[in-house]
């Protein structure tokens, strides 16, 4: 494949509603999309970094810059491969994974494409729909809190995730086990916010019968993890911290985590998530397929993701409409708690270009060769 230009569309899209975790606020999804013009057609990706480098080192502002400066010429000049010589092209650049994924999975897009095959059939995904889960923010308080667990019950998840700090921790949790009783399926996010010191604290949340605790401690405290999951009964599952198949391997090792949250843009790129899906289902870790507040590009290629057969545990693959009022796509909607697999060729959905101009940020930047 040649890759004749990519195109970087920085859009803004509101929120449905504000989403709070340990970290910030966020009212609106600021987004970099990736567009490849290539000899066999085209291609789109999405990144997932933020606006902010809160979540993770990566921002939008450095994705745009490291693919400007870097990335996007070593595409343009060296490419003659497909979506596999990606990521041992652009391996000279250390770490900025989001970005590399976001440009492996629009090349990807454009290889598929033109071959007629699906995200899901060239994962090798076994199913045709994907149970989902929805993730809750912080509320200004329980009752509120309350109201919008009932509203997504309601439409149908099968899971809850609550986003929890020290103080907004075991009252919230208390509360929604209560209104999802026993059967009901719910698990917290930290989002790194706490540190050993709140080992005893944090084994108060034993008594809620979670799926699982994710990322309680900061990304570099893999061992401090370990610790935790030997002072708890509560499963913990690495989320910030994977960043690669190795790493998970070592962290599985390690004992840190017992459940491994795969994000495509976290490791560098679907083909990465396949691998490491591949390397926890032959340790019988289960994994479950994490979300960035992904419009339809990034979730038909997340939901593809989530049909492998590891995936025992319902996704933060929620529903267009739980993000945004109107989505990139066609909406992906909620039926008995599933979202379909598309499966049309590449992401099989049709990228709507006229709200991809609505949104925009600023003019694309068009990088190509020569
Ligand atoms: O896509 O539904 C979604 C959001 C899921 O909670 C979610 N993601 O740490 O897992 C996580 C967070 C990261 C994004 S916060 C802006
Ligand atoms: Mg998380």
């Amino acid at each position: 494949m040649r890759i004749h230009a990519i195109e970087l569309h920085r859009i803004g899209m509101p929120l449905v509603r504000p989403f709070e975790t340990s970290f910030g606020v966020q009212t609106s999804r600021e987004v970099l999309l990736v567009h490849v013009r290539t000899d066999v057609g085209d291609g789109w990706g999405e990144c997932v970094a933020g606006v902010d480098p809160f979540y993770s080192s990566e921002y939008v502002s450095a994705v745009e810059d490291v693919i400007r400066s870097y990335l996007a010429p070593a595409l343009l000049a060296g490419q003659r491969g497909g979506a596999a010589d990606v990521a041992p092209l652009l391996r000279f650049v250390v770490g900025h994974r989001m970005a590399k994924a976001a440009l492996e999975a629009a090349i990807l897009d454009a290889q598929l494409r033109a071959d007629g095959v699906s995200f899901g059939s060239h994962f090798g995904a076994t199913r045709d729909r994907v149970d989902c889960g929805v993730s809750v923010g912080i509320s200004p308080d329980i009752p509120t809190l309350l109201d919008e667990v009932r509203t997504y019950v309601d439409q149908g998840y099968k899971r809850v995730k609550l986003k929890i700090k020290p103080g907004w921790d075991l009252e919230p949790v208390a509360a929604v086990r209560d209104l999802l009783g026993a059967g009901g399926l719910l698990q917290v996010d930290a989002n790194t916010a706490y540190t050993l010191d709140d080992v005893s604290h944090l084994r108060e949340l034993d008594a809620f019968d979670l799926l699982l605790i994710e990322q309680p401690f900061v990304e570099e405290d893999i061992g401090a993890h370990a610790v935790l999951a030997r002072a708890i009964e509560t499963p913990v599952c690495l989320d910030e911290s994977i960043v690669s198949t190795s790493v998970a391997v070592d962290a599985i090792e390690q004992g840190a985590t017992s459940i491994v949250n795969i994000k495509a843009g976290r490791v560098g790129g679907y083909l990465e998530a396949v691998r490491m899906h591949g390397a926890c289902l032959t340790r019988s870790i289960p994994v479950w397929c994490g979300g960035m507040l992904e419009t339809g590009i990034g979730r038909a290629a997340n939901v593809a993701l989530a049909a492998l057969p590891g995936f025992t545990l319902p996704g933060d693959t929620s529903a267009s409409d739980r993000y945004f009022a109107e989505d990139l796509t066609d909406p992906f909607v909620l039926e008995d708690g599933t979202l379909t697999v598309p499966t049309g060729p590449g992401t099989g959905v049709t990228v709507r270009t006229e709200l991809v101009r609505h949104w925009a940020l600023r003019e694309p930047l068009v990088l190509s060769a020569g």
